[in-house]
């Protein structure tokens, strides 16, 4: 019996899969999830974020994060799961960082104070809270750093340098620019910093009591490593900020073997002695490998509370368009990613807007905005059953907030062909969402070769209707696999091929196949062409303006 686990440390929750590398299967599956979980209440995020008042600020308490893997190693050693377990590897949500100040160093297996790490008598949350320099983590969905990527860019020289060394430019919700705001905003806790940690390295560092890595997956998403060479890049660190580089991990492979787990979870979850971990990684990265994904040729689309397009690239080719990523892909080689951030949001507000959700009465989020439910049903039926392909030319920009893809600073939803978000134009709108989305999603990925096979997950394709809009524009069939869970799947496969006991090529043998597959109808591929030509352009008019020279 050859056992891994997987843990994926995301938004919401903090999930664990465990596989049987010989058998070839998922044996167990846990999650704790930050909203319903009662004892992390105390947190304030349960959507996975403070409430702040700007609301391009959005940051995480990274003790939840601790806390929630202890609840969650809790509930696996209650079923004996961990005894034969013989690695670990781990997936985080990208680009966040935690803050730790030199006393850390204490918590290290083999420093003079932390000689056995962490200590059994005290929980992880009450160990870690003294070590953070910083109490919160900005986690990817800040959006706050405009000014620090102008500045950022500036001093590397131009847009097309930040790209050309990093993969992607200067993004508000990467390491670097948050790093930057820290150390202008409160430079005194920057001083205080000894060591920055992705939310993948942080975790990492917390099974191992090690000083984790950041591997190179995960790495390329911070716009200070540099891409051709795998290491943190000289002229990036001083864009970025001072003496930045000896408060960063080292950089390493994705396969890269931290050491053994820390006794603290030998003695108090039963994880065997010599059970190993290996680097963590990006959540996207890991998908990409619990995907089944991990060669080029293959591309995923993930609808979530982001959509996002991404697949595996045997060189790093960046984004003429400027709005991609070119991050590792956890398996030594390189990925595209391209992050729409008007996913399910966008079609819930089409669905409020069209009477296709009603507000829970008295159900209110930590923000006092009303939760809702939704007729997801009638939202696909409409899709499939009321509307064609095309929708007589009714489209939408669906930019209710701040986008990425295009870079769009001043959200504005914009209609076409005379639709109205209206109950009266339900069905016509429900398609047009949807529809614009997949439009903009293949408009944008276009410098992305196009693939041999192309594969849907996330909850938006759990509906049919959407999924079949996605295989009609793209004009290709689209296989269902379901593996929802594909972050913390791909860590706990990349735990075994990282400890030389799983070929990477065996990674699809995991995923449960037989999905559906959704064939294109191919009847409105001329408009399709058209539209796509149109809604890039109404797009372009919005994207923010580049103020450096590129
Ligand atoms: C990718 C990104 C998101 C997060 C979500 O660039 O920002 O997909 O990784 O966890």
């Amino acid at each position: 019996m050859a056992r891994f686990l997987g843990i994926d440390s995301s938004t919401q929750s903090v999930t664990g899969i465990v596989i049987d590398s010989e058998a070839r299967k998922i044996v167990a599956e846990l999650s704790v999830s930050f909203k319903n979980e009662p004892s992390l209440a105390k947190y304030n995020c349960a959507s996975g974020y403070l409430e702040h008042a700007d609301d391009k600020v959005r940051h995480a308490d990274p003790l939840m994060w601790v806390e929630a893997l202890e609840l969650l190693l809790e509930q696996g050693a209650r079923q004996g799961l961990w005894k034969g377990v013989r690695g670990v590897s781990g997936s985080g949500q990208q680009h966040g960082s935690v803050y730790l100040n030199s006393r850390y160093e204490e918590s290290l297996i083999g420093s003079a104070k932390g000689a056995a790490g962490w200590s059994p008598a005290e929980s992880l949350a009450d160990q870690v809270r003294p070590l953070l320099s910083r109490p919160t983590a900005p986690i990817w969905m800040d959006s706050s750093t405009q000014a620090q990527c102008r500045e950022i860019t500036r001093a590397a020289g131009s847009v097309s340098e930040v790209v050309r060394i990093t993969g992607s430019r200067a993004t508000e919700r990467f390491t670097g620019p948050q790093i930057r705001k820290f150390h202008q905003t409160e430079p005194e806790r920057y001083a205080q910093t000894a060591r920055i940690h992705l939310v993948s390295s942080f975790m990492a560092w917390l099974m191992t009591a090690r000083d984790a890595p950041i591997d190179r997956g995960d790495g390329a998403g911070m716009n200070l490593m540099d891409i051709e060479t795998g290491d943190w890049s000289d002229a990036m660190l001083v864009a970025t900020a001072p003496d930045l580089e000896q408060r960063l991990p080292a950089c390493r492979s994705s396969r890269h073997v931290i050491g053994a787990v820390a006794p603290y979870f030998v003695q108090k979850y039963g994880f065997a002695e010599d059970c190993r971990v290996v680097a963590f990684s990006g959540d996207n990265c890991n998908s990409l490998v619990g995907m089944g994904a991990a060669a080029p040729g293959v591309a995923v689309i993930s609808l979530g509370t982001s959509d996002t397009y991404f697949a595996a690239m045997a060189r790093p080719l960046p984004d003429p368009n400027r709005c991609g990523h070119v991050f590792g892909d956890s398996l030594d080689s390189f990925m595209s990613l391209i992050c729409f951030k008007n996913g399910s949001l966008a079609r819930e507000r089409v669905a409020q807007r069209v009477g296709l959700a009603k507000p829970l009465a008295g159900k209110t989020d930590e923000n006092g905005d009303s939760l809702w439910q939704y007729d997801w049903e009638r939202f696909g039926e409409a899709i499939l059953k009321d509307t064609r392909p095309g929708n007589g030319g009714k489209a939408m920009l669906p930019y209710f907030d701040p986008e990425i893809t295009p870079r769009i600073l001043a959200p504005e939803v914009k209609l076409f062909g005379g639709l109205e978000l209206a109950p009266h134009d339900a069905a016509a709108a429900c398609r047009a969402v949807v529809e614009s989305q997949a439009l903009l999603m293949r408009a944008y990925s276009d410098w992305i070769p196009r693939p041999q096979r192309v594969l849907i997950t996330g909850g938006g394709s759990r509906n049919e209707g959407v999924a079949q809009v996605f295989a009609d524009v793209f004009g290709t069939e689209i296989h269902d696999l379901e593996v929802p869970k594909s972050a913390a799947l791909g860590a706990a496969i990349r735990a075994a091929v990282g400890l030389n006991m799983l070929d990477p090529k065996a990674a699809t043998d995991f995923s449960p196949g037989g999905g559906k597959v959704y064939r294109p109808e191919r009847s409105a591929e001329d408009v399709y062409r058209e539209m796509a030509k149109t809604l890039k352009a109404a797009s372009a008019e919005l994207i923010a303006k580049e103020e450096d020279g590129a």
